[in-house]
């Protein structure tokens, strides 16, 4: 592998991100290119297929916003689903939750879990030790349907951009099966792509889930790389869900140990609906 710094960039409809440094791995695996960099300001950063998907400077923006607005809130949590998740991020935001007994984390393509053990270990941390992480390779649209109904408390889905592999992963069938195999009082979560880049997929998520699911809340925070660095995660349940709760010890303690979530932050996150995407749910 090259020495040499060089421009890594991510292209989207006529706008570029890129990230500067040496490449430490690039490799094709079965499903897609894997492209680890490191850069001066954001530390190792993960592509996949030509998508910045996370690095060691930014995660807990992201991580931190699927997880915990879910977890903090619900009073029973023993069995958490994952879906993708393969760098270890979001597991690694599980486990602080004393009572989740079992996650299983679904992640298509085994090369992202063995990169980002290699590479960025930090990100999954404990959880890659953690007894109750079950890892399995497969696919999460295939995994949920063979599920049997109510069966966990927490979905989270943390999957790349729309793809011609992952688009299942977006569409009505699938929230569909997510919506049979939830508890009645369980929550799903899923990153809901950016109101500004990738406006039209963001509306079709919020559409579908309202349409699927009793009640579904949207939040917006950055995420530095990605393109536009505005993102969104959405949760939904079959019962009202009440998603600032956090009032046990334990969530307390772990509000403190975060870098970007804390229950304000949160609440603001919930009313930053930009007006247009307002207008356009509504027309
Ligand atoms: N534009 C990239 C969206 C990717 C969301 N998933 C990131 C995976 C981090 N665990």
């Amino acid at each position: 592998m090259s020495s040499l710094n060089q421009w890594i960039d991510e292209y989207h409809e006529g706008s570029r991100f890129g990230l500067n440094g040496k490449i430490l791995i690039k490799h094709k695996s079965k499903y897609q290119e894997i492209i680890v960099i490191e850069n001066e300001f954001y530390g190792r950063a993960l592509m996949l297929d030509g998508c910045w998907m996370t690095s060691l400077k930014d995660e807990k923006y992201y991580h931190e916003c699927l997880v915990h607005p879910a977890l903090s809130s619900l009073d029973e949590k023993s069995n958490v689903l994952i879906i993708g998740g393969g760098d270890g991020g979001t597991a690694r935001e599980c486990i602080k939750y004393s009572q989740i007994s079992k996650i299983d984390l679904v992640e298509i393509d085994e090369e992202v879990i063995k990169i980002s053990k290699k590479f960025l270990k930090e990100i999954g941390g404990e959880a890659w030790n953690d007894k109750r992480l079950n890892i399995h390779i497969d696919d999460g649209v295939q995994w949920v349907k063979k599920t049997r109904a109510n069966f966990y408390d927490v979905i989270l889905i943390d999957c790349s951009d729309p793809s011609e592999f992952s688009n299942l992963l977006f569409s009505d069938s699938f929230y569909r099966e997510c919506e049979r195999i939830l508890t009645n009082k369980g929550i799903l979560a899923t990153q809901s792509e950016s109101p500004e880049s990738f406006k039209n997929t963001h509306i079709s998520i919020l559409k579908s889930l309202k349409k699927i699911f009793r009640v579904s809340e949207t939040m917006y925070s950055f995420v530095p790389i990605y393109p536009s660095g505005i993102w969104s995660w959405t949760f939904a349940s079959k019962d009202v869900i009440h998603l600032s709760k956090q009032n046990c010890n334990e969530v307390l303690k772990i509000e403190k140990g975060c870098e970007i979530w804390n229950l304000n932050f949160q609440n603001a996150a919930f009313k930053m609906m930009p007006n247009k995407i307002v207008q356009e749910l509504n027309s």
